[in-house]
């Protein structure tokens, strides 16, 4: 019988090419996004392709809409062995000092308590399944951090103690939990949401940066290790580009 595999923000970047690529690898994707435009887009897309997919509205900051994720999951063609926590973003770069208390706070909704709601929700039909798999797609900025990034770097730091809490609560249970932490990547959405639609300011963050992470070398790391064989349990992968050798030390031509 066809797996499933829901992924959260699958209406673009990292969300989305993961949604394409499980398709390919197999899995029947629930693609859960609040923009459902852009997820018929995308379902769509994948049929074409003879992948399997379905739309879910969601908003992970709604515990209503999040419980009908798992409703809409409950009654999905197979077994739900694959949750993808991809929902999250950044909003500002203000020091510290200045920060705006609104960008953190939604910051902390969507990344932390985002994970939080769809994994709670999640986990009896992951557990159901005998062989679930819970990938949270946290950042290298959920292990250093960087002037400016107070309000982010705290978001993914929780996001990463979210990972090990939930993996030594899980011993023993027919759960793995891998964590995903890309560095620099370069999708449509992330830096124009970071600095709320300023186009110029998002292209800087990649200025003379040969070949920065797209959202497909994400897909391929997340697909790589749901497909493991279910007893290997890849704890965390770290992945940067080429150019980024560590969060401040990026090769720029
Ligand atoms: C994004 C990586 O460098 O913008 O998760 O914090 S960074």
């Amino acid at each position: 019988m066809t797996s499933v595999a829901i992924v959260t923000g699958a209406s673009s970047g990292i969300g989305a090419a993961t949604a394409r690529r499980l398709a390919a690898e197999g899995f029947h994707v629930l693609a859960a996004a609040r923009r459902t435009d852009r997820l018929a887009a995308l379902v769509a897309e994948i049929e074409a392709a003879g992948g399997a997919a379905t739309a879910v509205a969601c908003d992970v900051t709604s515990d209503e809409s999040v419980a009908g994720l798992a409703a809409t999951a409950d009654t999905a063609p197979g077994p739900v062995t694959l949750l993808v926590n991809n929902a999250g973003g950044a909003r500002g770069l203000d020091p510290v000092e200045t920060a705006d208390v609104g960008d953190w706070q939604w910051m902390y909704d969507v990344n932390v308590l985002g994970t939080l709601r769809v994994t709670k929700a999640l986990l009896p039909a992951l557990e159901r399944s005998g062989a679930g798999t819970v990938v949270i797609v946290s950042s290298t900025a959920g292990h250093v951090v960087y002037e400016g990034g107070g309000g982010y770097t705290a978001a993914k730091h929780a996001q990463t103690a979210i990972a090990g809490t939930l993996r030594l609560e899980l011993s023993g249970r027919p759960i793995r939990v891998i964590e995903i932490d890309p560095g620099m990547v370069k999708t449509e959405e992330f830096g124009l949401v970071r600095f709320d639609g300023d186009a110029d300011r998002a292209a800087a963050v990649y200025a003379g940066v040969a070949e920065p992470l797209v959202a497909d070398d994400v897909a391929d790391c997340v697909a790589w290790c749901a497909t493991r064989p279910h007893h290997v349990n890849v704890d965390q992968l770290v992945v940067r580009p080429l150019a980024q050798a560590a969060q401040h030390k990026v090769h720029r031509n």
